[in-house]
């Protein structure tokens, strides 16, 4: 079975352009409960951890220089098959291919600087979620 849970982050973009409402009403009227949300500043290291995965990646000193250029909101969601459905209401990495309606679609500005981060399975949902909230956060 799916599990339940997201991590997604408002990224600095979408916060400097002032979209958290727009994005957290299309986040709750999808049917997401917020069960964890704050908004705060990646360091460096931080960032280069979250995204270690991508370390061999040639975007990923522009990815790290992005993700600390401003704050971020972090928000963990819960849904039946969270992590699936969540991925569909954002969309597409690039928001040239990003489906009408979608987060990236409405949002981002660019392959790079694309509105929202979402997990993209459920055990990284949960390293995601650990990474940014002490369990005492999460309800
Ligand atoms: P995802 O966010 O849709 O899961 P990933 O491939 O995991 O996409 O990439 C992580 C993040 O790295 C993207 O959301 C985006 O901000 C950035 N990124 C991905 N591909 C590129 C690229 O080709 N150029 C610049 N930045 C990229
Ligand atoms: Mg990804």
């Amino acid at each position: 079975m799916n599990g339940t849970r997201t991590f997604t982050m408002i990224k600095p973009d979408a916060v400097e352009g002032g979209h958290i409402g727009a994005i957290l009403e299309s986040i709750n009227s999808n049917n997401f409960r917020i069960v964890a949300m704050k908004m705060s500043a990646l360091s460096k290291v931080e960032a280069e951890t979250f995204y270690a995965v991508h370390r061999e990646r040639p975007f990923f000193a522009d990815l790290v220089e992005y993700m600390t250029s401003g704050p971020i909101v972090a928000a963990v969601l819960e849904k039946d098959n969270a992590v699936e459905d969540f991925r569909t209401l954002i969309g597409a990495t690039n928001p040239a291919d990003a489906a009408e309606g979608t987060i990236r679609a409405r949002f981002a500005t660019s392959i790079a600087a694309n509105a929202v981060h979402g997990s993209d399975s459920d055990e990284n949902a949960a390293i995601e979620a650990a990474f940014h909230f002490a369990g005492r956060e999460i309800f």
